[in-house]
């Protein structure tokens, strides 16, 4: 049994670049689905707009404004003892409508900037393509992920970036949680995910299917091509991973557990497999979804299967079985029950750090593959005393128990585990409410729901605490 973590351990923090850069119409870049989200709130869903609404709040429009400020913020990460750094390049900064015949340079130039700042100190650039930043001119012109041509345009981007960063990045994901568009009859991740805006009586969860199988065909074949232009590059999915606990051991609970993990979790199938699982198949005919799926589609399924899985880690679900439901349908909006043996943050989200456990082994065994936590962390309110300092012990509690859960499941149950990059390392703006407020860094930045602030950052407590683990590799938590 390993007693400490690999000395290459890749411990950092992760970021999406529409969540910090701002800048959203600099140097060439076009719209993308995150600039006509407004802010919302805890109880108030982000409104997307039909393109920018002159006197509406939009808070990725200027976000933290990372794309001018990247610089000392590196620093910082550096300062902390960063092996790594999460990122995403802005789709739309590259090809600006998404059908451009060619990249844009301007937006190219800044990633190579700012994967040359990582690397002069160190730090590993880990990449994920598509992080509900796809280029709003998609949306409009194409209906995003419906049409079969946004996997052509999706991998030319792909392939673009592979070769343009090809000596600078090793770590890629294609999309960041895929899986998010499970839950098809809210209106956010099938916009994020695919860009899809759904129309009034439309069957929501035959179009989800649809849109995720051009994806995950966009993704297999952008994983091909990037280990044709690199080989040892190490091209991984992205799943949001929130396992469902049945409330009971009744049977039908159970059952009910486990059709909600598959409808969930299937998109790993695919990308690990590079096959449909038979369950679904069958659900798909008693519905009769007829599906736009073709023998090369489940060709270039089994030759782009990725390296390793990351994931997000945030909370657990828990799931009751209805009565009068024989076929244990999940529906995430409407199945999910409060989980009464763990406490939740102020945004409902449950806290359960054994979950992570959980996630990691459930992982190995299903798939035998490396894994990745590329987000884990707790959005909180944060206060700042007239010191200036601010004592965000809360996170550390969060992040200390979470840590101590992945060393378990690595140390002890053998987990073969890559690296932890915590999630929105400086504070940005939530993808869920828009808000400023909900914040997750270890660095604070004086910017408010409204907008208003100076942008300056701050160290948190949080910012000693998480330096000194990473300093002695995980053991001083
Ligand atoms: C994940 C997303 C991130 C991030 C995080 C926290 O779903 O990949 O982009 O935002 O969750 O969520 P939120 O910002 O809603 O608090």
């Amino acid at each position: 049994m390993k007693k400490r973590l690999a000395k290459d351990f890749l411990w950092g923090g992760a970021v999406a670049a529409h969540q910090l850069e701002g800048a959203w119409n600099v140097d060439g870049k076009g719209m993308s689905v995150a600039d006509v989200m407004t802010v919302g709130g805890v109880n108030q869903p982000r409104e997307i707009t039909k393109g920018i609404v002159a006197e509406k709040n939009y808070p990725n429009h200027e976000a933290i404004d990372f794309y001018h400020q990247y610089k000392t913020d590196i620093a910082l990460f550096a300062e902390m003892g960063f092996k790594c750094f999460r990122t995403s390049i802005a789709w739309s900064r590259i090809f600006p409508n998404g059908d451009d015949e060619a990249p844009n340079e301007a937006g190219l130039k800044f990633y190579d900037d700012l994967f040359d700042e990582c690397l002069k100190y160190g730090i590993e650039p880990i990449i994920t393509l598509s992080h509900f930043e796809m280029p709003y001119a998609l949306v409009e012109n194409y209906g995003g992920f419906r049409n079969r041509q946004t996997i052509d345009f999706f991998v030319r981007f792909a392939e673009v970036c592979f070769k343009r960063y090809r000596d600078k990045v090793k770590y890629w994901m294609t999309f960041n949680e895929i899986n998010n568009q499970a839950n098809f009859n809210e209106d956010f991740a099938p916009f994020t995910n695919s860009g899809i805006v759904y129309k009034a009586g439309e069957n929501r969860e035959a179009i989800m299917y649809q849109a995720a199988h051009y994806e995950l065909v966009a993704s297999a074949r952008a994983v091909k091509i990037g280990h044709q232009i690199k080989p040892d590059f190490e091209i991984g999915c992205m799943i949001a991973m929130c396992p469902i606990y049945p409330a009971t051991c009744h049977p039908k609970d159970i059952l009910m557990a486990q059709r909600a993990m598959a409808s969930r979790y299937y998109f790993a199938d695919v990308h690990v497999h590079g096959s449909y699982p038979k369950w679904l198949i069958n659900y798909w005919e008693r519905k009769g979804y007829r599906l736009d799926i073709t023998s090369a589609d489940l060709e270039e399924l089994k030759a782009g299967t990725v390296d390793y899985i990351g994931f997000s880690y945030y909370m657990s679900f828990a799931i009751a079985h209805q009565a009068g439901q024989p076929d244990f349908e999940y529906d995430e909006s409407k199945s999910l029950i409060r989980n009464e043996f763990v406490e939740a943050s102020d945004w409902g989200w449950q806290i359960d750090p054994e979950g992570l456990r959980y996630a990691l082994n459930w992982f190995t065994d299903m798939y035998h593959l490396p894994l990745f936590i590329v987000e884990n962390g707790f959005g909180a309110y944060d206060q700042v005393e007239l010191d200036g300092s601010i004592n965000d012990d809360y996170r550390i509690d969060y992040l200390k128990a979470h840590i101590a859960e992945m060393k378990k499941a690595v140390l002890e149950d053998g987990v073969d585990l890559i690296g932890y990059t915590p999630w929105g390392c400086i504070d940005l703006v939530s993808a869920g409410t828009g808000e400023m407020d909900k914040r997750y860094g270890f660095i604070y930045v004086d910017k408010n729901n409204d907008g208003e602030g100076t942008l300056a950052r701050r160290k948190k407590k949080s910012f000693a605490w998480y330096q000194r683990v990473i300093a002695t590799n995980g053991d001083s938590l």
